[in-house]
């Protein structure tokens, strides 16, 4: 059974990283357009590149959950047939020990080149404009997919909805597009759907089942029955 997984900002919620539309989420402190924009990191730079550079700095101060190390488990299970398709841009799902995870809105730990597009892992800082270390121009960027910038894989990301037999949306609000629309998509070509998610989502209707509830409590009870 082929099994795709979307998360979102909620699956890591339970590891102290902060969601972006829940109280005192990201998007509490700034204007979404001021901080995940390509026009915001053309007028101010510094304040993009601080935004960014804090959320990959207390990457060091979080930890995987059980929703993490269930889909991991789930991996060792079924293997291949399983695909992790993330809006997340922190590291988590990998440190649980998922290799099958498609980063579709990009990573915090890695730098994109606007002069080569050379995409770089990194670890530090990117606030204070180091050089490129492809091509030693200093236009590197956070490797994250702004609003208004394609997603990564699409291709890849369409032909695993198209085969899924079961496709699940853990932690997300169904707020931004086109992962929103991946229900549809996926119940379309012939998958049963899931959501599980702390409270119903904008897309909750359009799902086959819901549960709500935590996903570090959800999502291990959901990997146990499928692994029966
Ligand atoms: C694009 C990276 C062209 C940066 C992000 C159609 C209709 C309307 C608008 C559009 C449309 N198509 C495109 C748009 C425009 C736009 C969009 O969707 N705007 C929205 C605001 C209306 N989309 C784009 O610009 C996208 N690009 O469309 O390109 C195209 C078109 C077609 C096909 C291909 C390309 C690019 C969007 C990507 C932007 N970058 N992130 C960064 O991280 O800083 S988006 C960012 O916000 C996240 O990655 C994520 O995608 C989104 C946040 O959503 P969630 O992860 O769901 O988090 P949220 O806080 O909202 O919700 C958390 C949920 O978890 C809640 O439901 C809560 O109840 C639950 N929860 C909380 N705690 C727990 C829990 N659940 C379980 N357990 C818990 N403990």
């Amino acid at each position: 059974m082929k099994v795709v997984v979307l998360t979102g900002a909620g699956i890591s919620a339970e590891s102290g990283v902060p969601t972006f539309r829940d109280a005192d989420g990201l998007w509490e402190g700034h204007r979404v357009e001021d901080v995940a924009t390509p026009e915001a990191y053309d007028v101010q730079p510094t304040v993009v590149h601080r935004f960014y550079d804090d959320r990959r700095r207390a990457l060091g101060r979080v930890a995987p959950n059980p929703a993490h190390l269930a889909l991991a488990r789930l991996e060792e299970g079924i293997g291949d047939d399983l695909l992790v398709i993330t809006q997340n841009i922190d590291d988590l799902h990998e440190r649980a020990g998922s290799t099958r995870v498609l980063h579709m809105h990009g990573e915090l730990r890695s730098a994109l080149c606007r002069a080569c597009m050379r995409r770089t892992p990194w670890t530090g800082d990117l606030g204070d404009f180091p050089p490129c270390p492809g091509c030693g121009v200093t236009e590197l960027r956070p490797d994250v997919v702004w609003f208004g910038e394609m997603p990564y894989e699409m291709d890849r990301i369409f032909v695993a909805l198209d085969q899924a037999d079961l496709f699940v949306a853990i932690g997300t609000s169904g707020a931004v597009y086109p992962a929103a629309g991946f229900v549809q998509f996926a119940s379309g070509a012939g998958a049963r759907t899931l959501e599980l998610n702390l409270a119903p989502s904008e897309v909750t209707g359009l799902f086959d089942d819901a549960r709500q509830g935590l996903a570090g409590e959800l999502v291990p009870r959901w990997v146990d029955e499928l692994l029966g």
